[in-house]
């Protein structure tokens, strides 16, 4: 058994406050995982604990063997909310080396949770209790599952003997996440415990990663047996196909030398294979431009002249244009969503699709693919790259330059008021472009896409697929706990914004400077926009009171600035980027912008909305 142990007992030092006793669970070996799948993105890898062996260790209860298989798991901060049926787990939290946060509502924990995964490439761990803790999980667990987010969630369950009885706070954990994780146990036997925790980590974070729920009843949490670190896992039918056929992958790099007019089309699976080098590598290489998805933002530097920014309902007309016009269309890493496709007949109409990613079941799901490659995107791109050739491709070239130069982004920049989208491009401007930046879900988030140019994987971090509003405060208070040097802005929605602001005070608590900055369009602005444009402007129930947002941050301890001139935008965030504090800024922004270009809903991606506007203000 392979030991690759790095991250003693000691790293753990500052958390701790416990007895000497505890360091001898410390002590328990690594991860098996590294001998099973050489070269896989292991949770935890190298943070092992010292010893690395198989050996037994004294009889132990079901929480201390849950606490010390997540220590092995390489766990150092987790995300949680006791109750009645986990407290036992909870109990050998209170002197374990874990840095724990404990959000104010359990979705926000998930989403910390996930922020945290998104920001690290770490899996992202949160806790809860039975029933109504647990149900506050799912639309984290949905999130996370619908953007391929590794996380693992322990749930309490109540004991064995009870389920099925309705008992005080019993809920089908199992049952009702089953449609919004990976995969989910519970267990019933303390002897499968190290087992399956081990198993939830590696199947949270290979293949396509996703969440993974491990519910644990209270008598299963006190009941003792022997820990075995190196316990095997027993996942017969889990085998994540790591390198593309090689027969495919020749196919492939054939049809990108043979193309005249090639787009590479990348999602969030360049992100979590940590395939960001070779995915420029390739489109350098062999002089591709490159189109991203939502998720995949910052998976190739938007400031490279490659670089179509995002396509699809609310992507660039260039990215659009390029896509149904390619003679090839290489998508890796990206699943075909139906906000990227537009109506699907009318898409790529002329393009040979290559389809690369980990998933088979993704493949040719929405779209044909003439040449499928299942695999992980970082063999597979490095492999590409070896049998690549460079093409000038001047026409190709040409004629996206003159999309780019007719129907760039833009907004009436000329506005007394504030437009969104200007605050959006200063904080870019300010920051550098170096911001982890989160978001809401709404005409923000999009106009966040369209006007922050993202440089690197892992800076942009959105619910894509569900579409969950209320997950940029607490995702960027994960993403902060991750990454506690960089500056973490949260560019939220007024209303996204107050389904988790009880978070503030978390942020507070845990002496996070994340910044916040609220686009207070008064409405729910996406809503109001389709309700405007399909709905004969009736904005039925799309409008909400907000209560004063700096007071109501100045109430929860965080810094509070409200921003009405648009000279002031500047300064605000300027002052905002100094605070220690966590710190909101509300800024009244024009209330009835749009976002341009717009494909309606059934449409092909070339037939936008809005283009005469952008080309007016190009
Ligand atoms: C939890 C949840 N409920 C409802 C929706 C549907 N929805 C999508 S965008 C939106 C409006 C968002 O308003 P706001 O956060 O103010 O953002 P804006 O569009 O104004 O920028 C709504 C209600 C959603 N995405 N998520
Ligand atoms: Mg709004």
């Amino acid at each position: 058994m392979k030991s690759d142990s790095s991250h003693s007992a000691d790293s753990f030092d500052k958390f701790r406050t416990g007895s000497a006793e505890k360091s001898s669970i410390l002590k328990t070996g690594p991860s098996i995982l590294s001998t099973v799948l050489p070269g896989l993105r292991i949770a935890g890898a190298g943070k092992t604990g010292s010893l690395g062996s198989t050996k037994l260790t004294a009889s132990r209860t079901g929480a201390e063997i849950a606490v010390q298989s997540l220590i092995d798991q390489g766990v150092d901060t987790m995300f949680g909310y006791p109750g009645g049926v986990i407290l036992p787990f909870f109990d050998k939290l209170y002197d374990a080396p874990i840095r724990f946060i404990i959000p104010r509502h359990e979705q926000g924990g998930a989403h910390m949770a996930d922020g945290y995964a998104r920001a690290s490439g770490r899996v992202g761990v949160i806790v809860a209790t039975s029933g109504p803790g647990a149900c506050n999980l799912v639309t984290g667990l949905g999130t996370a599952m619908m953007d391929s987010i590794p996380i693992v969630a322990i749930t309490g369950q109540v004991r064995t003997e009870l389920i099925g009885n309705d008992a005080f706070q019993e809920a089908d954990t199992t049952g009702i996440t089953r449609p919004v994780t990976k995969y989910n146990c519970i267990v019933k036997d303390v002897k499968d415990l190290a087992r399956t925790i081990k198993e939830a980590f590696f199947i949270a974070s290979t293949g396509r990663p996703g969440p993974v729920v491990v519910d644990l009843p209270v008598d299963v949490q006190v009941a003792k047996t022997e820990y075995d670190a190196g316990v095997e896992m027993r996942l017969p039918g889990y085998k994540p196909k790591i390198k593309g056929h090689l027969r495919q992958v020749s196919m492939a790099a054939e049809a990108i030398n043979k193309s005249e007019k090639p787009v590479l089309y990348v999602g969030g699976g360049i992100i979590s294979a940590n395939a960001g080098e070779e995915l420029r590598a390739l489109a350098k290489k062999a002089h591709l431009p490159v189109t991203m998805t939502l998720l995949g933002l910052g998976s190739y530097d938007q400031n490279e002249a490659e670089s179509l920014d995002m396509l699809g309902m609310h992507g660039t007309a260039y990215a659009n244009y390029a896509v149904q016009e390619c003679d090839l269309l290489i998508a890796v890493g990206a699943r075909f969503d139906d906000r990227v496709t537009g109506k699907v007949k009318a898409f790529a109409p002329h393009a040979k699709v290559i389809h690369i990613d980990i998933d088979p079941a993704s493949i040719a799901k929405n779209v044909r693919a003439d040449i499928p490659v299942v695999g992980d995107a970082k063999y597979i791109l490095t492999e590409l790259v070896n049998q690549v050739e460079y093409r000038e491709r001047k026409e190709w070239f040409t004629k996206i330059a003159q999309w780019k130069k007719k129907y760039p982004l833009g907004y009436d920049r000329k506005s007394t008021n504030i437009k969104p989208q200007y605050v959006i491009e200063q904080i870019c401007e300010l920051t550098g472009g170096d911001a982890i930046i989160t978001t809401g879900v709404g005409q923000h988030q999009m106009w966040t896409s369209q006007f922050y140019k993202f440089k690197r994987p892992r800076q942009f971090i959105t619910s894509g697929g569900l579409g969950t509003m209320g997950f940029g405060l607490p995702a960027a208070i994960g993403a902060q706990i991750a990454m506690p040097e960089a500056t973490v802005v949260d560019i939220d929605g007024d209303h996204s914004f107050n389904m988790t602001l009880t978070e503030l005070r978390t942020a507070v608590q845990y002496e996070l400077p994340i910044k916040v900055c609220i686009m207070n369009n008064g409405y729910m602005g996406m809503v109001r926009q389709w309700q405007e444009l399909f709905y004969n402007k009736r904005y039925s129930k799309s409008y909400l009171a907000n209560p004063d947002y700096s007071k109501v941050a100045e109430a929860l301890g965080a810094v509070g600035i409200t921003v009405e001139k648009k000279a002031d935008v500047p300064k605000a965030i300027k002052k905002m980027l100094t605070e220690k504090r966590p710190c909101v800024v509300d800024f009244r922004v024009e209330p009835e912008e749009n976002v341009w270009p717009m494909v309606a809903a059934g449409k092909g991606l070339h037939e936008m909305d809005g283009l005469d506007l952008l080309e007016s203000m190009a």
